[in-house]
């Protein structure tokens, strides 16, 4: 199983401890392919490797996974265009929005019907989230 996380990084990285959290839960379930994402080293700013070369290298993650997994409490072009184009590439998807008082997530994320929502108050019940995502789209015991 390859899972694919996203969340957000020049966007903001205030909620990069929760990121890996759910990383670290999701190994249970497959290969985080985009496990650094999670790192709380990973600024917003440096890293050695050109842009194109992270859209590339991301995109084909993206295209070669089984699934995703999306964090996105803090809004983030970068996790947009991924969700987007996993839409398109039928790919099943798991968004997790932590609820906060004068927020609310973008009607294209959560006006999609593809896209599964699910808004969470703790991080229990996001890890909760994922274990019924996996045993819904039956990708538990997929091997490869
Ligand atoms: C680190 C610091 C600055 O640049 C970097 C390296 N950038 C990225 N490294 C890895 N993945 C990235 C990078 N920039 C964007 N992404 C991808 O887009 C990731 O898959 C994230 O899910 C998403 C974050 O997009 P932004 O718009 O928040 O950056």
């Amino acid at each position: 199983m390859k899972i694919y996380f996203a969340g957000s990084i020049r966007g903001g990285r205030e909620d990069a401890a929760k990121y890996k959290e759910l990383i670290d839960y999701l190994k249970k379930y497959g290969e985080v392919l985009s496990e650094h994402f999670g790192s709380e080293k990973l600024t917003s700013y440096g890293e050695a490797y050109s842009d194109e070369f992270i859209h590339d290298r991301d995109m084909n993650w993206v295209l070669s996974s089984n699934a995703i997994i999306a964090e996105v409490t803090t809004p983030s072009l970068g996790v947009g265009y991924e969700l987007g184009r996993a839409l398109e590439n039928n790919k099943p998807m798991l968004c997790l929005y932590e609820q906060k008082e004068g927020k609310r997530l973008s009607a294209m994320i959560s006006g999609s019907k593809k896209i599964k929502t699910v808004n969470y108050k703790n991080l229990d019940e996001a890890k909760q989230a994922i274990d019924e995502f996996f045993k819904n789209q039956d990708l538990k015991t997929k091997k490869d």
